[in-house]
Parts: structure tokens; C-alpha cells; sequence
């Protein structure tokens, strides 16, 4: 495992120490899955280099998580080839995952969150997954690819019956009637936002779990810079709101932000990437410390997580 040459949030030495550091950003570059809007590939570079503009400093957590430690590693070696790629970030995020730190996975379009489930669900067995997206990413396949972004709820569901969609503000009819057929926990935005009982959801979700979230979920006032844009998501406010309920009553034990496109002319949606990032580093300390009855931190003391 090698380290990155820039570090997210620019931080100093001592807190990107890899053996001491309690979570690990892995990039993930890759945009083999993609339907419609290129850019993927390039977003995590986006993203860390946006990130030396955060304040470290959390003003709603009134703390410094970076002080446990972040360390930013070197993307996975590549493959042309999507499933010897897929076998090759699994085998990476396996060992990771064995070092007890937390691990945040970069994208990339949607089709890197499969080797990064499987190599949890390696070490946890079962494991719940919630998605935040404006898809259901519950194609069979996709223009002939199961590997697709479009396909990766269904690979995930290979895997996992315990899901949890939110978001939703698009899908198939072929999607629709899987979600009615197998009872599926999927929210729309529409329900979301008009009273449906999501927290009833979430509390039936079993732990630990996995959240994988899409940008594409976010209002474009929020995140514009996505292939497969949708309009009414997310509200930055709004989408704290709703971590902040599932860091406080699940067992989350890594996250990954996916679809980010990199545009030149769009500064703003890598600066939000990175500061949700980091706000929900925050939050999984927070709610850690809490129940282990911990101070911060002041300085990393290695993995902090089983
Ligand atoms: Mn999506």
C-alpha cells in the first residue's frame, strides 16, 4: 500500500501516518462503468486537491477529527479488463479493510462500490448497505455490461438482501416492479420529502452497514458536476440532517462517494465532496467517542475501529 503524493486536506505529516492513521481515502479512478457523462476518472484527484481549501475545524461538530488521523493512498493498480480490475480493488480493499481502518473509497463511477462491499462483507459477513442516489442501480445489466454503474444495487443485492435506497427520482419500469415485487426499502425524493417513514427503515436495517453514496443524489445547487444528472436531490443541510440519523443509530463501517465528473469550469462540487467527506469522518468519530465514553484525539494512536 502506497501513499498518495497529495494528502486530503493537505495535513501535515503526522496526521497521513499510515500505520497510525484511523481512516484511509483510496481513490479509485476508474470509469469503465459509465453510461452518459465522462469525468469520473478524474474526480478523485478533484476532490483531494479541493480539499486543502476545507477548514479543519468542524463548526457543527465544534471538533478537529482529522487529529485521528487520515491518510490518502495511492489508487489500486489497473486493468483493462473490468472484472480482473474488479478482483484486483477487491484483493487491495481486503487488505486494507484487515488493518482495522476505516476506509473511504473514491470515486470513480458507481461499479468500484462492488469490490469495496465484498471485501467488507469478507471480514463482517453480512452487512446492510444504504445508497443515496437519484438511481436505483438496479439493472440486471446495462448496454450489455453487469459491471455497469446502472447495475451495481443488483450485484449488491447478489449479496445482501438488508438494503436501503434513498433518494430515488429515477428508475425503469423494469426496476419499479422489481422494487414492488421483492418489497424493496427504496424511498423516492417524493416520499422522502412527503412523509414517508425512513427512520422506521433505518432502524430496521441491520448492522454493520455500508453507505455508498452517489452525488448524483445532491440538489445541483449542491453537486452539478455528475454524468447522470437529476434534478431535486439532496440539500446540503438536509443530506447532514440524514447522516447525522444514520452515523448516530448504525454501525457504519466505511462509506464510499462515487460519479463525481471532473469540469474544469466547476469549482464547487469537488469543495462539496470533500467537506461531506470529511463532515462524515466527523460524525463516525463523534458517535464512536460517544459510545466509547473517549475524548477527541489529539494526536493519531492507530485504528480506532474493529
Ligand atoms: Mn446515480
Amino acid at each position: 500500500m502506497k501513499i498518495n503524493e497529495f494528502q486530503f486536506l493537505d495535513l501535515e505529516p503526522e496526521f497521513t501516518d499510515i500505520s497510525a492513521a484511523a481512516f484511509a481515502i483510496l481513490p479509485l479512478p476508474f470509469e469503465g462503468g459509465i453510461s452518459y457523462g465522462a469525468g469520473t476518472a478524474q474526480a478523485p484527484n478533484a476532490v483531494i486537491k479541493a480539499s486543502a481549501y476545507i477548514e479543519l475545524y468542524n463548526e457543527i461538530l465544534k471538533a478537529d477529527p482529522y487529529k485521528a488521523g487520515i491518510v490518502t493512498l495511492h489508487p489500486p493498480k489497473s486493468h483493462f479488463q473490468v472484472d480482473k480490475m474488479h478482483e484486483m480493488m477487491e484483493e487491495e480493499i481486503s487488505e486494507l479493510v484487515n488493518t482495522n481502518k476505516f476506509i473511504i473509497g473514491l470515486g470513480g463511477d458507481h461499479s468500484i462500490t462492488t469490490p469495496h462491499f465484498l471485501a467488507l462483507k469478507k471480514k463482517y459477513g453480512n452487512l446492510s448497505v444504504i445508497q443515496i442516489d437519484a438511481h436505483a442501480d438496479l439493472r440486471e445489466e446495462y448496454e450489455g455490461s453487469p459491471y455497469s454503474h446502472a447495475s451495481v444495487m443488483a450485484r449488491i443485492r447478489e449479496n445482501t438482501k438488508q438494503t436501503l435506497q434513498l433518494g430515488i427520482r429515477s428508475l425503469s419500469r423494469e426496476e419499479a416492479d422489481r422494487v414492488e415485487s421483492e418489497q424493496l426499502d427504496l424511498v423516492t425524493m417524493h416520499a422522502f420529502r412527503n412523509g414517508t417513514d425512513w427512520k422506521a427503515l433505518l432502524e430496521n436495517l441491520p448492522d454493520p452497514v455500508f453507505i455508498t453514496i452517489d452525488v448524483d443524489a445532491f440538489d445541483w445547487s449542491v453537486i452539478a458536476s455528475t454524468g447522470t444528472p437529476e434534478p431535486g436531490g439532496f440539500l446540503w443541510d438536509e443530506a447532514l440532517d440524514l447522516f447525522d440519523a444514520i452515523f448516530s443509530t448504525k454501525n457504519v463501517i466505511g462509506f464510499d462517494v462515487v460519479e463525481l465528473s471532473y469540469a474544469q469550469h466547476d469549482r464547487n462540487s469537488p469543495v462539496a465532496a470533500a467537506k461531506l467527506i470529511y463532515h462524515l469522518i466527523g460524525l463516525k468519530l463523534k458517535y464512536h467517542l460517544a459510545k466509547t465514553g473517549s475524548l477527541w484525539p489529539s494526536t493519531p494512536a492507530g485504528p480506532l475501529f474493529e
